[in-house]
């Protein structure tokens, strides 16, 4: 199963690049420096290139980078998508350091930046799965409950499309049972 209708909205699931979406924005996995790393966040910084980089320096400037389980938006740069929302996940540290809790907030945080500016689509990675070691499955659950939650919460939301873009196999087919369970 890779979609599902929640109220006004259309959650898409695919294996891919998120760095092609051709949506309103994609989501960043970036750390709190908001100056770029490996894994998602390299790839979206070498593709969008250097107007990315100078906006979250702005951002820097002004705030002081970003804490994890918030989000900034700045342009896309050379990207496809208009916007990229940067958003802090956390380190996986057992689970017993609220780990949950801010990977949720990882993804409310996005859509209601998205919300205040008006935007449609979204494209999200399988946000701290990769070097921040937060376990596959319950990262897939957090983010599919999550979403549900904000729709349900937001129904007046102006997001008619919410991609989830895996970058593995296992991550499509955890994210693929898990929207089967919802339905
Ligand atoms: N498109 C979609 N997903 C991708 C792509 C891509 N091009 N490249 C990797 N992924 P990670 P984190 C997947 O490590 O765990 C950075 O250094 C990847 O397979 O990018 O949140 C930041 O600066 C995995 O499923 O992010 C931070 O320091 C998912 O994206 C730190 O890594 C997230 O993996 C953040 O770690």
């Amino acid at each position: 199963m890779n979609d599902i209708q929640m109220g006004q909205t259309h959650i898409v699931l695919l294996q891919g690049d998120i760095t092609v979406q051709h949506v309103d924005a994609i989501v960043n996995a970036a750390n709190s420096s908001l100056l770029g790393g490996g894994g998602v966040d390299g790839a979206i910084h070498r593709a969008g290139g250097s107007a990315i980089l100078e906006e979250c320096q702005q951002i820097r400037n002004r705030q002081g980078g970003c804490p994890t389980g918030e989000a900034v938006i700045t342009t896309a740069g050379r990207l496809p998508a208009k916007h990229v929302i940067h958003t802090v996940g956390p380190v996986w540290n057992g689970g017993s350091n609220h780990e949950q809790q801010l990977l949720a907030q990882c993804y409310s945080h996005s859509l209601q930046l998205a919300d205040e500016h008006q935007l449609t689509s979204i494209a999200f990675p399988n946000i701290s799965t990769g070097i921040y070691h937060f376990p596959k499955k319950e990262a897939a659950t957090i983010a599919l409950n999550t979403v549900k939650e904000y729709i349900e919460q937001h129904p007046a939301t102006s997001l008619k499309q919410i991609m989830f873009v895996c970058y593995d196999a296992d991550n499509l087919s955890l994210y693929q049972q898990q929207l089967q369970a919802m339905n």
